[in-house]
């Protein structure tokens, strides 16, 4: 299997999985993990999703081989019908995504580990916008999520140079969320995503698709959205929940519902 899955703890846990070539995707990879995307979104009993690699890569994005094979799938189908999906259903999940990124994260493969909710990288992991060294454009929501997570100026450099950049420095520049020594990255990615997953997940979905709407929302749009999120926050079994454990003084139990 080129994706591995398994639920731990209310958590999807997804794993990228042909160490070999250091997991770049080809199109089996990339449809089994849109499935498994698919399952997440659609299982209540999954409430977080994390997602890491295997080996000493995190993903180097488009397995260069298949993108060149004569009987391959060809750019625009590897485009439309692999990497944009899987960009979607990432967003599209209302349950927050932890990346766990274990090492190098290449063309897609960095970009697929931006598009998640918060990424967590080990501090020998690194993110490189390698399209342009091979003559393409970031694809995988690149040109949409980075200039948004570090300003259109390094985005511009990162993706036209396409240097590497280590993890500390991407902390640094707002472009993922925390690193962590290589040894903690998995305790502590799955540590994140278990912590969330017995949250309210519900209020998290709510939060996640006003922070999708952000991106293109002017104020008044985005006033009007939290008000009716907030409604339907103010619905759901684990905002009672929430409440009366605050004032009887004990911990909550959140399903989620
Ligand atoms: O059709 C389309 O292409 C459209 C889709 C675009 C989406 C994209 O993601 S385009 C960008 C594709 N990715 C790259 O250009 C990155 C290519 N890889 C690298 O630049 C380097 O491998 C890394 C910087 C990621 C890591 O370097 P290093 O020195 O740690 O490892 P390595 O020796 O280069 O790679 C180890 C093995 O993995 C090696 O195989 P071998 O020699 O042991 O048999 C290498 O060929 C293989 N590998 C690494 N990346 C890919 C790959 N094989 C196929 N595709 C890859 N992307």
């Amino acid at each position: 299997m080129s994706i591995l899955f398994s639920t731990q703890n209310s958590v999807g846990c997804i794993t990228f999985n042909r160490p070999d070539v250091l997991n770049s995707f080809n199109r089996e990879m990339a449809l089994q993990l849109q499935d498994v995307l698919r399952q997440c979104q659609d299982d209540s009993n999954i409430r977080a999703v994390h997602i890491t690699g295997a080996g000493r890569a995190f993903c180097a994005g488009q397995d260069l081989a298949e993108a060149i094979a004569p009987d391959g799938p060809g750019l625009r189908t590897i485009v439309s019908e692999h990497y944009n999906p899987i960009i979607s259903l990432i967003r599209e999940i209302e349950k927050p995504v932890v990346c766990g990124v274990n090492g190098v994260a290449a063309g897609a493969g960095a970009n697929i580990a931006l598009a998640c909710d918060i990424v967590i990288a080990a501090s020998s992991a690194s993110f490189i916008q390698a399209f342009s060294k091979i003559g393409l454009i970031p694809d995988s929501g690149g040109t949409f999520f980075l200039p948004r997570l570090i300003g259109m100026q390094r985005a511009t450099a990162l993706m036209m140079l396409g240097d590497k950049v280590s993890a500390s420095d991407a902390v640094q520049m707002g472009m993922i969320y925390r690193s962590c020594d290589d040894d903690k990255l998995m305790s502590e990615s799955m540590e994140c995503a278990t912590k969330l997953a017995a949250m309210p997940t519900m209020g998290l979905g709510y939060t996640k698709r006003a922070l999708n709407r952000s991106m293109t929302n002017d104020l008044e749009q985005q006033l009007a959205m939290e008000e009716e999120l907030q409604v339907l926050s103010g619905l759901t079994n684990d905002y009672n929940e929430g409440v009366a454990a605050f004032l009887e003084k004990r911990k909550p139990q959140f399903k989620g519902e």
